[in-house]
């Protein structure tokens, strides 16, 4: 099974003063995604997006949100963000006593379940959610910053986390990847086997050309 490319920005490296030309901008890109990271300042040494600010875009665009929750204990937090049908939602299996059960709130609710991997999780973490989850994101990073430089195994990691779903007969699952997705990494992780890519500081908004022009570029890397 062959799954659509899409491309997330990740709203955290956009510039926040210009956020509604920003989003027509993306809309008129055809982005897919809009990759939102909200993080507590426990499960990793940062603060950045919360509810108040989901809340906001979801009533200014019709993108699909991609919310990344880098949160410790996430059980019923999910229910604090306004998401739905289409959205896709990730919290990481580290931070998790009950991955089972959050992931199937956010099921409950329309949308898309995500377990997050941080690079040094290994993927027998999955072997008992398969069949909760429509995807993995695969952190190609340490969570809790932009501007970071991929830590490389994770390549690998990714080509063996679509051997395993494909063989397992869950070739509809995707996988995202977020960290220093460049347009030269974007490459190497698709071929691996990775639909998702979640754009920052090293594609999308990188500082050289327009949004426009990083995306277009962003989408030949991984086709
Ligand atoms: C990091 C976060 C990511 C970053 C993204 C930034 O904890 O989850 O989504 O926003 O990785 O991209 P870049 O290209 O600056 O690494
Ligand atoms: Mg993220």
């Amino acid at each position: 099974m062959s799954l659509q490319k899409k491309i997330a920005p990740s709203l955290m490296c956009a510039d926040f003063l210009r956020l509604g030309e920003e989003l027509k901008v993306l809309e008129s890109c055809g982005i897919e995604y809009l990759h939102v990271d909200v993080m507590d300042g426990v499960f990793v040494p940062n603060y950045t997006l919360g509810t108040d600010f989901v809340k906001k875009v979801r009533a200014a665009t019709s993108i699909p949100l991609d919310l990344h929750l880098m949160i410790s204990d996430p059980e019923g937090k999910p229910d604090w963000f306004d998401f739905g049908e289409g959205d896709y939602v990730s919290v990481h299996v580290e931070a998790c006593r009950h991955l089972q059960r959050v992931l199937a709130s956010i099921r409950a609710r329309g949308a898309k379940a995500m377990v997050a991997l941080n690079p040094a999780t290994p993927l027998s973490v999955l072997d008992e959610v398969l069949p909760d989850v429509d995807g993995v994101l695969v952190m190609t990073v340490n969570p809790g910053f932009a501007g970071q430089k991929l830590i490389p195994q994770t390549l690998d990691k990714i080509r063996r986390l679509r051997a395993l779903l494909d063989q397992r007969g869950y070739g509809h699952v995707e996988i995202e990847c977020d960290g220093n997705v460049s347009f030269d990494n974007a490459r190497l992780m698709s071929d691996a086997g990775a639909n998702i890519f979640v754009g920052g500081t090293s594609s999308v908004y990188h500082r050289d050309a327009s949004t426009e022009e990083n995306i277009n570029k962003l989408r030949i890397a991984i086709q």
